[in-house]
């Protein structure tokens, strides 16, 4: 999968994508992430890339003619989708990480002003991602967490094949508690069922479990989920007994 990134600022970009699991995907090719200046598509002498609103008011608009002839140049002839991450883009989760993840190229456009000019965003931006309701100095932090959410779906990626698809959120449930020796650990045990070597009964533990942490934590997620009736039966049993976790 192919990554173009358009920013102020690549130099943000050089630790997190080049260590363990994204440099060596990189390496090997499974990934290829490129970073583009957005101020070497400025023509004028002192590469001027912003100006005043018009209206007025505080803070600084990105040019339109700087950033299209940034945008034209990546995209090319190509149909990668040119993805603006902004506060008030579309909330990013899991499903859209695997969406983007079956995407052969995308192009992401980091800002750092308050805003880019209106006609910029009607005519060359088709998406717009929000990683969280909060704020942040520029776009690429959340450039580098929808690279890292979607490269880890990449099969291949992670060293283990399944490992991204066997945990939390793909099927919509939180992660059960983990354990590894001692069996005792300043007086806290392991739970005897995973000591057990019942593989039946661990994999029901296990479910039991993902579903009190969300039961707990993220109800949310209890709503949006369809429930086999293996769940159904054990979220029964969950509220007949006190909720026990701690924090
Ligand atoms: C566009 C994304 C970009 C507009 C970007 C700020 C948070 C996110 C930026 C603004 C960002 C996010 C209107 C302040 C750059 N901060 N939640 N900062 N405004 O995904």
């Amino acid at each position: 999968m192919r990554f173009d990134i358009l920013t102020l600022f690549p130099e943000m970009f050089s630790g997190p994508l080049r260590t363990s699991i994204l440099g060596r995907a990189r390496e090997s090719g499974l990934l290829s992430i490129n970073l583009w200046n957005i101020r070497d598509y400025a023509l004028d002498k002192h590469r001027v890339v912003d100006d005043t609103p018009y209206g007025g008011g505080a803070g600084m608009v990105l040019k339109p003619d700087v950033l299209v002839r940034a945008i034209e140049d990546v995209k090319g002839n190509s149909t990668a989708p040119v993805i603006y991450l902004s506060p008030q883009g579309r909330p990013f989760d899991q499903l859209k990480a695997q969406e983007l993840a079956q995407m052969s190229r995308i192009i992401l456009l980091c800002g750092h002003y308050e805003e880019i000019d209106e006609r910029v965003r009607v005519g060359w931006i088709d998406e717009e991602i929000s990683i969280g309701d909060y704020v942040l100095t520029g776009g690429e932090l959340p450039a580098m967490v929808i690279v890292d959410a979607v490269s880890r779906l990449i099969p291949g990626v992670l060293g283990h094949d399944d490992s991204a698809q066997q945990d939390s959120f793909q099927d919509g449930l939180l992660e059960h508690p983990h354990y590894t020796r001692p069996a005792e650990f300043r007086g806290m045990t392991v739970p005897d069922v995973l000591l057990s070597g019942h593989h039946e009964m661990i994999k029901r533990w296990r479910l039991k479990e993902s579903l009190r942490r969300t039961l707990i934590r993220r109800p949310d997620l209890l709503e949006k989920k369809s429930l086999s009736a293996e769940e159904q039966m054990i979220l029964e049993e969950l509220r007949n007994e006190e909720l026990n976790e701690r924090r």
